[in-house]
């Protein structure tokens, strides 16, 4: 390999910097089609034969040569042969015999090599050929005809390569002129436009090329790394007559857009004034889906989740989908009443599952749209996780039978970063689906701004580069490119498995504007002009088809009366329907875990604790490394031996904990995935769920898979350094099942708010919205331990103010209340302050009879802090519902007299400290103290009793955030409501602050101490209300 490498070295001796200064200023649009036009003699034509463009076909030909001296030219043999024993360069060179013009010429020639004197430039034209070929490749999809108006470039850019031929003057560029059009060329491996000839006249070189790359399809491809993804889909693109359809295919494709089309003006008929965000003029996007779900059937795959924004959702869920019209139809029936708790908003946001036969494969398929936020792009990564997960619990583990589909707008699509989070998950061995099939609906607007000012890429579709996935833009005009490019895309996934684009170019949909309300000719005045002369795509298809014979006009129009007729019935069905089932358009439906009617099986939840024996066994395998000849770090020994100890004296630190919850939820068939970045180890060096030997590379051991003979798989995973992609990830995981306790850590708690759109747009209202339960927990490292201002608050005031419990109602306390007000909250918050509390609420969440949303607020420093651990006496025998929610801390005074009740929300440490100060101050007949850990449900029956004990006391709320931030705000009105507003709610703690906390670790800690005199000064408060 080394030799191979200096010797290509060296055959890259001298710049194309000349040719590259001479040819690459701009040049006008000319024509797109070949016409020879004039003759240049251009200077390039004395070049040297081994220029900088030239040097990878020197190089192609080096490795063919390698592999076998006959593979090629006798002269390049010689040459070879000169270079690489060591002929200094210009030596190694012999001039072969001039060459005829012929095929056959060529072929003879080839044995008279050494003695003939023109075969220079025989040389440098075929290098020049080469490189032509090869300027197509990379940049012929800058002169393909994508914009169907014809007036925007799809790249933004009138400018035409220097080095496609637009005219035949351009040939100079390569030291060709007109006299060589009709010259025979040996074509390079690289190409396939050759079909089955190996040599072609340049003429049709240059034809073959501009009819592969520069017609209605513009293809992306050459910064694709890998060599065979390469060819594979030159081949699929250059091979003369690859764009072929039967008469059955061009009829199927004809019926589809007469679907697609029919749909959109069938709405337009009946409601004229509403908005559908239709997807007129991009209609092809119908059959261009269904041609890459038939094929991907066809290829094995019968389970296809898509996700997609506004445009056109309606249509998909018609004619993809195949929702009734009728449940479509009535959805625009303002008076129609909701049958369940979903917020509606049907149309445009909610999702869509659906199993049926696939016509053309005739084999099952299970199709799903998910529900969707109006943020545009947001449910990429939601589509990508829910795809992971059923891949998973079908043990596909190469993405052979489940699939995703991504649709977007081209503004979107550019300007949104999650397109780009999302991506970077694609080729990540626990976040890979194994290829996505992206489709861009490029309208070339977003909403009323034109592309020049809404992005700064040639196409919007460049983001997908990153992960070299080949983009194929294709007119949205020509429904047969549309299909053949689609069928490449599905047949891309199946063969590589990586993701790829299709990019629509459709004139703006739909006709007027944005949306039906709107009027685009405010701001795209040409643009509409242009659009409303088109016709509409079905109409020139069907003329095209007709005049190919391939339909008559009768079977176009009977087409069409059949499906206007399937809408007329369908909207007379709609009319019959007075209700609306909210769970009828669920994207995720979790056969089994609810009654008939999608409510819990029972208001009840199992006992938490666990037995000693498997508290024991787990923490015994937790402090093991359980295979053989493994070494692990000394540093690791040593946390091992500790856990040992542990375990032998009956208690856990937080990861213990954690490790008894994830363990027996394992024993008991529940999936446990805990996904974030650097969680493997944990942020903290706490947690070390994979340990790595440390003589072997890559070799790892997760003792959590080797706790139970049958037990359900743990998944760690450390993920790309992005939140607001990993989150929608693990959220999407969660929604495909509800037997499965999917985590999220974030880094630092702060760090929450980059995924602010899935906190806000899914977790927090998704319920409510789609009525679909999720149980996604999210770990939020939290506590001001004065590590600055950065890494101090997960800003619980934020999760706590989305909450939606009542805070001037006390609930009705019944005999399930305990677990009833955690289904009636949207999500539920916690901040456990001890090993144990972590534990409980981990299996409550699974072992609820439903799903709901969790935040937990977790500590770090205090990760290893030697206060902060629990007994198996806190895990064994207590459970969740009362025992922890608020924990009275030795409040042993009986006799009524406190003067204080502090209701505090602290880790167990801060908790400790204050204990240790009421000591220090001899006021424990004086301060009783209570800590909450459960905001959301609030445990509001509880604080009611506390309070009740001490009808005396000062009520007082400590904590250790500031005070416009933390819990203060959250907890001062419900408390007051548990006393009929009867008392005030003090407050002790750091003042408001705009920055979470100070990064002045002095001041952090005079903070602590002013916070800890304030909480014990019984004068504080008095005559305050
Ligand atoms: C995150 C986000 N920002 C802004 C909007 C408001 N918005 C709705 S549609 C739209 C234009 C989208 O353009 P494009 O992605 O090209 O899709 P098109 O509507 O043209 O099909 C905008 C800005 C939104 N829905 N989501």
């Amino acid at each position: 390999m080394h030799r191979l490498r200096t010797c290509a070295a060296r055959l890259r001796p001298l710049a194309a910097s000349r040719t590259v200064q001479n040819y690459s200023h701009k040049q006008p649009a000319a024509p797109r089609t070949f016409q020879p036009i004039r003759c240049f003699t251009a200077p390039v034509a004395a070049e040297p034969f081994l220029s900088g463009t030239s040097s990878n076909y020197v190089e192609e030909m080096y490795f063919a040569w390698l592999e076998n001296p006959k593979s090629v030219h006798k002269s390049w043999d010689v040459f070879f042969r000169n270079a690489n024993a060591g002929a200094p360069p210009g030596m190694a060179y012999q001039s072969p015999p001039p060459l005829g013009m012929s095929l056959s010429g060529l072929a003879s020639a080839q044995s008279l090599v050494s003695a003939q004197p023109n075969v220079e430039k025989l040389v440098e034209d075929h290098l020049a050929v080469q490189s032509l070929i090869r300027a197509y490749q990379i940049r012929g999809h800058h002169v393909a005809q994508l914009d169907p108006l014809g007036i925007m470039d799809a790249d933004l850019d009138s400018f035409v390569p220097a080095d496609i031929i637009t005219s035949s003057d351009k040939l100079g560029f390569y030291g060709l002129d007109e006299s060589d059009l009709d010259k025979v060329f040996r074509l390079p491996t690289t190409t396939f436009i050759g079909g089955s000839e190996s040599a072609l006249p340049l003429r049709e070189i240059i034809r073959r090329l501009e009819m592969a790359y520069c017609q209605h399809i513009g293809v992306e491809f050459m910064f694709i790394n890998d060599l065979e993804q390469c060819q594979w889909i030159r081949e699929k693109f250059e091979k003369p007559g690859v764009m072929q359809f039967t008469l059955d295919e061009k009829r199927t494709l004809l019926a589809r857009m007469v679907r697609a089309t029919r749909f959109e003006e069938f709405l337009q008929r009946k409601w004229s004034s509403e908005k559908r965000f239709g997807l007129e003029g991009c209609e092809s996007l119908i059959p261009a889906l269904k041609t890459i779900i038939d094929r991907s059937s066809a290829n094995g795959v019968d389970n296809v989740i898509m996700g997609m924004p506004h445009r056109g959702r309606l249509n998909v869920l018609a004619n993809v989908i195949r929702k009734e019209l009728e449940q479509i139809f009535c959805q625009f029936d303002s008076k129609l009443e909701a049958a369940d708790e979903g917020s509606g908003d049907v149309k445009y946001h909610l999702g869509m599952y659906h199993r049926r036969i696939n016509r053309v494969t005739e084999r099952d398929i299970t199709l799903s749209l998910m529900a969707n936020p109006s943020h545009l792009e947001a449910v990429d990564p939601v589509v990508q996780g829910k795809t992971k997960a059923e891949q998973f619990y079908c043990g596909d583990t190469d993405g052979k039978k489940v699939m995703s589909i991504l649709l977007h707008g081209d503004a979107a699509f550019a300007g949104q970063g999650i397109v780009y989070e999302t991506f970077h998950l694609s080729d990540l061995p626990s976040y890979t689906t194994h290829g996505t099939v992206h489709v861009v609906v490029n309208n070339q607007i977003g909403f009323t701004t034109d592309p020049r000012m809404a992005r700064s890429s040639p196409y919007p579709t460049d983001v997908a580069r990153v992960v070299n996935a080949p983009i194929f833009h294709v007119n949205a005009d020509d429904p047969e490119a549309v299909m053949y490019v689609c069928n490449v895309a599905a047949e891309w996934r199946a063969t590589f498995h990586k993701d790829v684009v299709v990019d629509l170019v459709s004139p703006s949909t739909p006709r007027n504007g944005h949306n039906e309300m709107d009027e685009p000719m405010f701001t795209q005045p040409l643009m509409y002009k242009q659009i409303k002369k088109q016709k509409p795509v079905l109409q020139k298809y069907a003329e095209r088809l007709t005049s190919e014979g391939a339909v008559t006009q009768q079977e176009y129009e009977e087409e069409i009366s059949k499906y206007d007729k399937i809408c007329e019935e369908a909207y007379e069905r709609s009319k019959d329907e007075k209700i609306m089932h909210i769970k009828h358009w669920l994207d995720s439906p979790w056969p089994g875990f609810f009654t008939l009617d999608g409510q819990p099986k029972s208001m009840s939840c199992p006992h938490t604790g666990l037995s000693e024996e498997d508290l024991t066994h787990i923490g015994e395998v937790a402090s093991s490394v359980p295979v053989e000849d493994f070494t692990v770090h000394g540093g690791l020994k040593r946390i091992l031996k500790s856990r040992a100890d542990m375990i032998k004296s009956r208690t856990v630190d937080w990861a213990l904990g954690e490790y008894m919850a994830f363990g027996s939820l394992l024993k008991e068939g529940i999936n446990v995935r805990l996904s974030g970045q650097d969680v493997e180890r944990g942020t903290f060096s706490h947690r070390h769920h994979v340990l790595h030997d440390q003589n072997v590379d890559k070799r790892t051991c997760i003792p959590m898979n080797h706790l139970w003979p049958n037990q359900a798989p743990y998944t760690v995973c450390n993920s790309s350094l992005s939140e607001y992609g990993v989150l929608g990830f693990e959220l999407g995981f969660a929604m495909a099942s509800p037997n499965a306790l999917v985590l999220w850590e974030a880094q630092f708690g702060d760090f929450n708010n980059t995924a602010q759109g899935i906190i806000d747009q899914f977790i927090s209202p998704g319920q409510a919205k789609w009525v679909r339960q999720n149980g996604i927990v999210l770990l939020l490292p939290h506590g001001m331990e004065g590590m600055g201002p950065e890494h101090s608050s997960a800003r619980p005031e934020r999760f706590l103010q989305m909450c939606n419990d009542d805070s001037d109602m006390f609930p009705k306390i019944t005999d399930d209340f305990a677990v009833r007000q955690l289904y009636d909250c949207n999500w539920i918050v916690v901040n456990c302050s001890t090993p144990a509390n972590y534990f409980h609420v981990l299996r409550r969440q699974i072992l609820q009879p439903f799903r709901k949303p969790l935040i937990i607020f977790t500590p770090k420093s205090l990760l290893r802090h030697p206060e902060a651990k629990s007994s198996f006496n806190d895990m064994n025998s207590v459970t969740w519902d009362k025992d922890v929610c608020l924990i009275n801390n030795n409040n042993n005074n009986n006799n009524n007299n406190y003067n204080v009740c502090l209701f505090v929300c602290l880790f167990l440490h801060r908790d400790y400290e204050l204990n240790r100060e009421r000591t220090a101050r001899g006021m424990e007949a004086d301060v009783a103290i209570a800590r909450i850990e459960v905001f959301c449900a609030c445990c509001l029956h509880l604080v009611k009793a506390e309070v009740e004990r001490f009808p005396n006391a000062e009520l007082v709320w400590c904590q250790e955030e500031h005070k416009n931030q933390g819990y203060y705000d959250y907890v001062k009105p419900r408390i007051r409501t548990t006393i009929n507003r009867e008392r005030p709610v003090w407050y002790a703690g750091r003042d408001p602050a705009a920055a979470p906390a100070t990064g002045n670790k002095h001041t952090h800690l005079q903070e602590l101490k002013r916070f800890l005199d304030t909480t014990f000064n019984m004068e504080a408060f008095k005559g305050l209300s």
